[in-house]
């Protein structure tokens, strides 16, 4: 082989799985009607990668939900409670009316999430390959030989915190790569992404310990690691000692590795990360200078973070598209730096240098908090214990299919507005029967919180067809930065304005944060990400500013992603922390000290909301609690400023009891003094409809009143 891509996106190239899995779910088609659509996919991914060329095509790349969740099936890993519902693979994902779903986290510092694995002592092994196998025999009866791909045994056990098991788990991927040596597979590779984040020296002892044992079978496929998203460091040398014949890295975000004789190295020069054209003569260069027996040309992890194709974007700029590249043109890269490289040839002339955006002033500071409550309070007079949502509202499928229309264009921008209208006040009249205290306009005219201020912001380029999955059949259009950020005009003053005109209680103005608008985007790869946040910071700012001269008075800016960014190595997280937390400052420091600056952070674990809360200087968080129990008021014990713990749990369609609300808020004021703690749910409702909203709403006003008499 001498091309291949790491993985490759599995949605559909118009989200056919997306309706397959929802039609499913809803009832609409059986599960075998689903399996077809899958191998529909399947096989044109199959054909579409060679047709472009490649030589080395993946399997089991596809799922119906998650790769993580996949292997833990396909080793018996499925909790006693999951195995007696009717669809054992859904109901872990997804959960079922009587049964909470297993935990979903960030795929590493990517938007993808995967189900976490849950291992126990109770947890008895025991290895179905029927899929892997099955991908294998598909493919072969399309014609095409293919490298089966699974999560390596150790980055698999770490992110289900199960390292312990690693002996007895070989013995099932022993088995497993019995089965695929016994299919006449050549190749079989182990993604490991986990060895670029700080492992212990007991961790890559395990490594090194799993790979001598895997590469010590008699008869067994050759074995490829792939490891990636970041620089390999100390385990390379581990994975390189080890009988293993070949390793995939990171070439885009990682360096050049030292010689590794011996061994085929699936250099990893076109990047699964961004959208932009592989500059051939940067990459050649790096290709030539890997020493090893065998370079592949590859790209830098599994596409499955891109979109599918560019060509399709005609409302995209056409000088902008010619720069891009998605999926299907990656792999064509792929294709063409191998037959390049074999030519000898060098690629042409080196890039061009970026434009540099004249230098932003100082980040502006607000006065201490001590300072601003007192003007708050005095301005906003607000009882004890505020009741106030998170933002978002249950939206109507005619809200969403108006929106499409008027996107389409059969549905005239007047008679859409109207709409809007009618569902931010709506939402405001619901909110004032309820009692709350702070409102929120539920945000109809938003399709995704990343996306809406993209589509008006310069130096983003928006999509329509460039979905890439986030989990499940859930998808985002990630915006595509491609130049210096600013604001033309006003983006949510319109709407805040409106909503405030309403009522007389506080409306909150509804922002997202620099960070999670840059996390959530493909970023410019000739700017450092630092500096494109403080510019879309410096946009907040101006829309902040615009928001409190019409007259909202508090302002709520959103940063989910703050430690999604995170760096993967330990390292690097005090400078990322720094300039992130100072984005958000930028963003919201020039508000006036009568101004409440609000902010949400979903969190499931404590430790990482102490050092994001204290930095970002809001005047009240509100924070992701019900799901996750007193763990997080143990945390902010101290903490100075307003805290909202959630007491309503969102993601479930109960409603919960005023007695089961009231305990959460006593829970909540025995660690804080009153006057700091805010009364709201976990998260935003988008997901929940109105009857539940307004029954559950209901009970945590009345808890809210209850707890006011009582102090
Ligand atoms: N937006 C973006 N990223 C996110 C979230 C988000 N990452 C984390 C978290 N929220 C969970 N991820 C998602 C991603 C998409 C959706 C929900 C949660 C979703 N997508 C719609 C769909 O697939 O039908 C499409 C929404 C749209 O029109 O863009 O509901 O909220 N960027
Ligand atoms: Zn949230």
């Amino acid at each position: 082989q001498s091309s291949t891509v790491l993985g490759y996106p599995r949605i559909g190239p118009h989200r056919e799985l997306k309706r397959a899995l929802e039609s499913y779910w809803d009832g609409r088609s059986t599960r075998r009607e689903l399996e077809a659509e899958g191998a529909r996919l399947r096989a044109g991914t199959w054909r579409r990668l060679a047709e472009l060329g490649l030589d080395g095509l993946p399997s089991n790349t596809f799922s119906l939900y998650d790769q993580v969740l996949d292997t833990a099936v396909m080793l018996g890993a499925v909790p006693e409670r999951y195995q007696a519902a009717d669809d054992p693979y859904f109901a872990m994902a997804r959960g079922t009316d009587g049964l909470a779903p297993l935990r979903m986290v960030k795929w590493f510092d990517t938007n993808y999430h995967y189900i976490v694995p849950e291992i126990g002592p109770e947890t008895v092994f025991k290895l179905d390959a029927g899929k892997p196998v099955g991908e294998v025999r598909e493919a072969r009866a399309l014609g095409y030989e293919t490298r089966p791909v699974v999560v390596g045994p150790v980055t698999f056990l770490l992110l289900a915190g199960a390292l312990d098991r690693l002996g007895e788990v070989l013995g099932h991927y022993e088995e497993l790569l019995a089965a695929l040596a016994g299919e006449g597979v050549e190749w079989v590779q182990f993604d490991e992404p986990a060895l670029v984040q700080d492992r212990t020296p007991d961790e890559l002892a395990a490594v090194r310990a799993a790979y001598e044992r895997l590469g010590a079978l008699p008869v067994r496929p050759k074995l490829l690691v792939a490891s990636y998203f970041g620089d390999l460091g100390e385990a390379l040398p581990v994975l390189a000692a080890t009988p293993v014949e070949a390793l995939a890295v990171d070439l885009v975000r990682g360096p050049v590795p030292p010689p590794l004789p011996g061994k085929t190295v699936v250099a990893g020069v076109v990047s699964g990360r961004d959208v932009w054209r592989t500059p051939p003569a940067a990459a050649l260069a790096k290709l030539r200078a890997v020493e090893a027996d065998r370079v592949v040309v590859g790209t830098s992890c599994s596409l499955l973070h891109v979109p599918y194709d560019v060509t399709v974007e005609d409302g995209l700029d056409p000088g902008l598209r010619e720069r891009l590249a998605f999926a299907e043109q990656k792999a064509a890269e792929v294709v063409a730096l191998a037959r390049a490289l074999a030519a000898g040839e060098t690629g042409g002339a080196a890039g061009t240098v970026p434009t540099r955006r004249a230098e932003l002033p100082p980040v502006p500071a607000r006065s201490p908090y001590a300072v601003r409550a007192a003007a708050q309070a005095e301005h906003l007079r607000l009882p004890p214990l505020p009741v106030t949502t998170i933002g978002s509202f249950p939206q109507t499928g005619e809200l969403r299919a108006a929106r499409a229309a008027v996107t389409a264009g059969t549905l005239a921008r007047e008679d859409y507005e109207r709409l809007v209208e009618a569902e931010i006040e709506h939402a405001v009249r619901v909110q004032e029967r309820l009692g709350l205290d702070v409102l929120v306009h539920g945000e109809p005219e938003r399709n995704d919180m990343v996306q809406y201020f993209a589509e008006h912001l310069d130096g983003f380029a928006v999509t329509a067809h460039g979905w890439v999955q986030s989990y499940g059949s859930r998808c985002t259009r990630p915006p595509i930065i491609h130049g210096d950020v600013g604001r033309p005009s006003p983006i949510t003053v319109r709407w805040a304005k409106y909503a405030q005109s309403l009522t007389a209680k506080p409306v909150k103005g509804m922002l997202t944060g620099p960070v999670t608008i840059v996390a959530w985007s493909f970023d410019r790869a000739d700017l450092p990400l630092r500096e494109v946040t403080h510019q879309v910071a410096a946009a907040i700012a101006e829309e902040v500013r615009d928001l409190e001269a019409a007259g909202v008075s508090v302002i709520q800016v959103d940063e989910p992603a703050l430690r999604e960014l995170l760096p993967l190595r330990a390292a690097e997280q005090a400078d990322y922390l720094e300039w992130s937390v100072a984005a958000y400052r930028r963003a919201t420091g020039a508000a006036g000290d009568r101004t409440q600056i609000h902010t949400h952070l979903c969190y499931s674990n404590a430790d990482q909301i102490l050092s994001a809360i204290d930095g970002l200087d809001a005047d009240v968080t509100t924070i992701e609690s019900a799901r996750s129990g007193t763990r997080i008021l143990d945390a902010v014990t101290g903490y100075a400023r307003g805290l909202g713990p959630g007491v309503y749990d969102i993601h479930s369609p109960r409603v919960p009891p005023v007695e089961e609300v009231a305990g959460r808020l006593a829970a909540a004021l025995a660690v804080l003094p009153a006057e700091q703690v805010w009364v709201n749910p976990d998260c935003g409702l988008k997901t929940r409809t109105y009857p539940q909203v307004e029954a559950a709403l209901a009970n945590v006003a009345e808890a809210a009143r209850r707890a006011r008499a009582a102090l």
